[in-house]
């Protein structure tokens, strides 16, 4: 989230687009109860009719994976209509700066596309630059080159009969949201967008989030009380563990993971870090080498020198794609040897789970540390196999929950609490914490008797035990300090003493030369000294000073440095006034020459720098040099999809990577005549994710014991099926039984002349538990995002009929 949940409270107008918020996170919808309270309107864009429809004021259906053709028409309105919040626009994106003339766009292609590799060369998007090296700009916007300009043109194309066309949205209910939501155009106007898995599991998933925060942008709804581009994040510390670097592809605090191409850490911080030569840019990735060094210090201690380029050379350096899908194909292949899963149950969650499944049984060995015996801990005894067939040696290690161990989380709004142990765990249940230690250490002893390349593992600074304990338990204090970082030596910074052992105070004092360490700049300045009572991530002050906007700066501890609301020193104009007085995040006190408010985006005084200080050029992209599939959303359909394209003669997301393209191997894909009805997965209150949790636990199993599918009236009278009734779902990659319920939540689309059904379907079951059911996930397919890779699994397509036999 660039905001926070309690902020909320504060918009004028609410989008709840691609979340079912009232149902998967009912708790935080107090505030979106508070926000109708204060007189706010409430609009909810989803396919199916949700909990979270019946809270809203408005409710606008979309077609699954349509999201860029419903904002993009948005986009096109708000300029039509003069709705957008100029001089924000102006300032503080990068509307005005002119694009290469060798840019070009055609039939949903832009420039630089190699059709062989599925990607593009960008060269073409980039700005156009003086002699200096400076970009070009048209403050006037008028420029026909210039970013303003190309996004105009390239949206007008998303007319409202288009849009509709594509989306399935009546047309009224359609201008009424847009007309609604860019009311929030108005300086002193909020709105908020609160997104989640509706949005992202697409194959076009980064760039609908995109053209979310394009119109935000447009609307000048960035770094403001109420507004912002908000990812309601999943599990609970979803958040902490991105920021910890759970995902392949980064280093703790979204460093860039080091490449086949870095051959030093000088050629590393060459490539990662950026320059810019405009004195008003923060640049605030320029701070790169500090982080790097701080990194590499905490994790490799005294080790870590400057004449061993503090230990680059032992870190991985990556240059193959890690992410879920090519993982678990790489284990189908047969090239994966060993897995180990601290809670995950790919066996349920997984994309096309049939394959997941049988990915499993190729492994050597596999651990699965969590607290049931899940579905993918028993993969070898599923229904359908015999576990005679399988060699994987399985280990099922014992965790303990959540509140049976003492830690930190970090929720969606970059809130990172701590949490204190409140029962034992169970029998021989052990936090991951001290599976993770014990394991580190064996696998140390391992190599200290010898090994190939045995530096980085013996050579790691691992000194987690609480002091004097027999039983070397690991503290999660000590790593949470070492995460917040400290001084390896006596030195100055910043014209301060710091002694050999004192906290970092916060990452304006870690150092590119040795001097600091810190796990994770971004949490540099959560954990400030040696005693817990340090510990800022456990405070628990309720005093919503200094602007009572809910930012209660003293209830735990948000990332960076505390800063409630991202990009606040968007929320003011050149000289520091907010453009919402009565509420503001920020504010110039000329008087005293300081900000009044939040933690500002950097001190300096008004109007110095840009506001969006992790880019290079500080302005808000409008326009993105960098993503895989264009530098402006496009609407492209999903992998599987009920209609020929009606925007241009690409089908789907052109630089999608697909698995098995290999001639003659089978197509993954079925198509509209086989497969008619679209489907999409979702979750409900009572149950949790994979299901392990929630299906082992008496009550919610009792609740919703069974797996179903919605299915529409009209599609249930085609097919002769009345609710209750067991149906089969079919896709091309396998086939499930359900309960049907046949409800007129769901609704049709005229798509292309024709009626179009969806199906939507909960995800949580599987063979293990209490309550079991077919896992929704054999029917998914194992198709990624462009950029991210996350799975497809909220459109695809399916053909359902009746089952044979009915339930008892
Ligand atoms: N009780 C409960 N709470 C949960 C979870 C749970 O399993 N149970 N899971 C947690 C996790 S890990 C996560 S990530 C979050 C996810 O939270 P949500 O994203 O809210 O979860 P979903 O129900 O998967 O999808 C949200 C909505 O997106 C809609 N949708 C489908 N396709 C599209 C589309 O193309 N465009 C748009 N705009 N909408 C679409 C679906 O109909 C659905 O109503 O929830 C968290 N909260
Ligand atoms: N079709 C479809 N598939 C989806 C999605 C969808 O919308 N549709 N959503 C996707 C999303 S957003 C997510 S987040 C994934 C989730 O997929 P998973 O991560 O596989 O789901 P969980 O069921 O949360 O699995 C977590 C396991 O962790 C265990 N566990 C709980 N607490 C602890 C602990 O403290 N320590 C350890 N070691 N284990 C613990 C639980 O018992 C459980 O078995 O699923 C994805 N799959
Ligand atoms: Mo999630």
């Amino acid at each position: 989230m660039t905001n926070h949940w309690i902020d909320m409270a504060n918009a004028d107008v609410v989008m709840v687009c691609g979340s079912n918020v009232v149902e998967n996170h009912p708790i935080a919808s107090r505030w979106l109860q508070k926000a109708r309270e204060r007189g706010a309107v409430i609009l909810s864009v989803d396919p199916r009719y949700t909990r979270t429809s019946s809270f809203a004021d408005h409710y606008c259906r979309l077609r699954s994976g349509t999201d860029i053709a419903f904002v993009g028409g948005m986009i096109r309105y708000a300029l039509e209509n003069n709705r957008i919040h100029s001089e924000y626009v102006t300032n503080y994106t990068n509307a005005s700066f002119i694009i290469s003339p060798d840019f070009e766009f055609h039939e949903g292609l832009f420039s630089g596309y190699d059709q062989e590799a599925r990607s593009y060369d960008k060269s073409s998007w980039a700005y156009e630059c003086d002699a200096s090296g400076a970009p070009l700009r048209d403050e006037t916007l008028a420029h026909e080159r210039c970013v303003f300009q190309l996004l105009k043109k390239h949206f007008d194309r998303y007319d409202l009969r288009t849009v509709c066309s594509i989306t399935g949205a009546p047309e009224d209910a359609y201008e009424k949201i847009c007309d609604l939501y860019t009311s929030s155009g108005q300086a002193d106007k909020a709105g908020t967008w609160l997104y989640a898995m509706g949005a992202t599991q697409s194959t076009h998933g980064a760039q609908n989030i995109r053209t979310y925060a394009m119109l935000q942008l447009l609307l000048g709804n960035i770094g403001v009380v109420g507004g912002g581009v908000n990812a309601l994040r999943g599990e609970s510390n979803v958040q902490g563990s991105t920021d910890m670097a759970l995902l392949f592809h980064i280093l703790p605090g979204y460093l860039k993971n080091p490449n086949a191409s870095d051959q030093s850490l000088e050629q590393y911080l060459k490539r990662c870090t950026p320059v810019s030569n405009d004195p008003q840019s923060a640049n605030w990735w320029g701070n790169t080498p500090k982080y790097m060094v701080s990194l590499l210090k905490a994790w490799f201690g005294e080790h870590a020198t400057p004449e061993n380029n503090f230990a680059f050379d032992w870190l991985p350096k990556h240059s193959v794609n890690n992410s879920y899908i090519p993982l678990f194909e790489a284990m189908h292949k047969g090239d994966v040897q060993g897995l180990i899963l601290f809670g995950q149950n790919p066996a349920v969650s997984g994309p096309h789970a049939g394959r997941e499944r049988e990915a499993l049984s190729r492994l050597k060995w596999m651990i699965a540390v969590d607290l049931f015996e899940t579905e993918t801990a028993g993969f070898w005894k599923r229904p359908g196999v015999n576990a005679k067939d399988i060699d994987t040696e399985v280990f099922l290690l014992p965790a303990a929950a959540s509140v049976e161990k003492e830690g930190s989380i970090t929720n969606s709004g970059r809130w990172a609490q701590w949490r204190y142990k409140a029962v034992e765990p169970p029998g021989e249940a052990r936090p991951d914490l001290w599976v993770l230690d014990s394991l580190c250490r064996a696998v140390r002893k391992e190599y200290q008797a010898g090994g190939v390349f045995p530096e980085p593992i013996i050579h790691l600074h691992w000194d987690y035990a609480l002091e004097g304990d027999p039983h070397h338990e690991p503290d999660p204090h000590k790593v949470a300090r070492e995460v917040n970082g400290y001084f390896t030596r006596k030195t100055t910074v910043k014209g301060k003493t710091f002694a050999k052992g004192d906290q970092v105070p916060s990452f304006a004092y870690l150092t590119d030369d040795g001097a600091t360490c810190s796990g994770n700049w971004l949490y540099c300045n959560a954990y400030t000294g040696p005693e817990q009572s340090d510990n800022r991530m456990a405070r628990r002050g309720k005093d919503d000073a200094p602007n009572n906007i809910g930012l209660f700066p003293e209830w735990s501890w948000c990332w960076p440095v505390n800063r409630r609301i991202l990009y606040n020193r968007a929320s003011v104009d050149l000289e520091g006034r907010p453009w919402n007085p009565q509420r503001f995040v920020i504010r110039w006190n000329p008087v005293k020459s300081s900000w009044e408010g939040d933690v500002p985006d950097g001190g300096w005084p008004p109007g110095a720098k840009h506001p969006f200080i992790m880019q290079p050029d500080g302005h808000g992209q409008l326009w993105a040099r960098f993503l895989a599939d264009g530098p402006l959303p496009e609407h492209y359909e999903p992998f599987e999809s009920p209609i020929v394209n009606p925007m241009s003669r690409s089908q789907n997301n052109p630089a999608v990577k697909i698995w098995r393209e290999k001639p003659g191997d089978k197509s993954p894909f079925g198509d509209r005549e086989k497969f008619p009805i679209v489907a999409t997965t979702y979750r409900m209150t009572e149950h949790w994710l994979g299901g392990a949790l929630t299906r082992n636990t008496p009550w919610l199993a009792e609740l919703v014991p069974n797996v179903f599918a919605e299915i529409g009236t009209g599609l249930a009278e085609e097919h002769g099926i009345s609710n209750g009734d067991k149906i089969i779902v079919e896709s091309a990659r396998g086939q499930i039984e359900v309960y049907a319920l046949v409800s007129s939540r769901i609704p049709s689309f005229k798509l292309e002349g024709r009626t179009v059904h969806q199906a939507g379907l909960v995800w949580h079951f599987g063979y293990q538990g209490i309550a079991k059911g077919d896992s929704a996930n054999m029917l998914t397919p194992n198709v990624g995002d462009a950029n991210t890779m996350i799975p497809e699994f909220k459109a695809f397509l399916c053909q359902i009929k009746k089952a044979e036999r009915s339930p008892a």
